[in-house]
């Protein structure tokens, strides 16, 4: 391995602004995505002054904010935070999937990390266990995934 060049982002020292983009439609949830994303910003040293939130009716609204707030060059990274839940909408499909395309694509088209907060579930059980409960919280995996991406950008030749 000796010679080989590896790069990988760390988890600490992320410089810039971070913005997070998260959605009311199930806002029991995704409030707990957003407390879940705040805490882990702040454990990892990013103070309330270089944090912007957005609030946006659902996870179809999100992408073009996401888009917005990418292309304007202020945010180091970008968290999206919603709750797209099958039981609740015949048009899961639709909404969860653009919400996920626009999100990957204005990162593509930008360059800035955008890190995906969005559940995407059967069932409103399921959503919660992502949400703060057994299976974790997302909102602070997504945030730690800012955080790695924006080192990993800045570490990138
Ligand atoms: N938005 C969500 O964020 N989650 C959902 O589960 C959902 N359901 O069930 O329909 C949902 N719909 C609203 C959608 O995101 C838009 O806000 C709406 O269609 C207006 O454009």
């Amino acid at each position: 391995m000796a010679g080989i060049k590896t790069f990988e982002g760390t988890l600490t020292g992320a410089e810039g602004e971070f913005a997070i983009v998260v959605s009311r439609f199930n806002g029991f949830i995704t409030d707990s995505l957003l407390n879940g994303a705040l805490d882990t910003l702040h454990r990892h040293g990013i103070d309330d002054g270089r944090i912007s939130i957005v609030r946006v009716p659902g996870a179809f609204e999100i992408g073009p904010v996401v888009q917005r707030l990418c292309q304007s060059g202020r945010y180091a990274a970008v968290i999206a935070l919603g709750a797209v839940i099958r039981g609740a909408t015949p048009h899961f499909d639709y909404v969860a999937g653009e919400c996920a395309r626009a999100c990957g694509s204005a990162a593509m088209q930008t360059g800035v990390p955008v890190a995906f907060g969005v559940l995407t579930t059967d069932t409103i059980e399921q959503a919660l266990e992502r949400a703060g409960t057994k299976a974790g919280n997302k909102g602070a995996d997504a945030a730690l995934t800012a955080i790695e991406m924006v080192n990993l950008m800045r570490a990138l030749p």
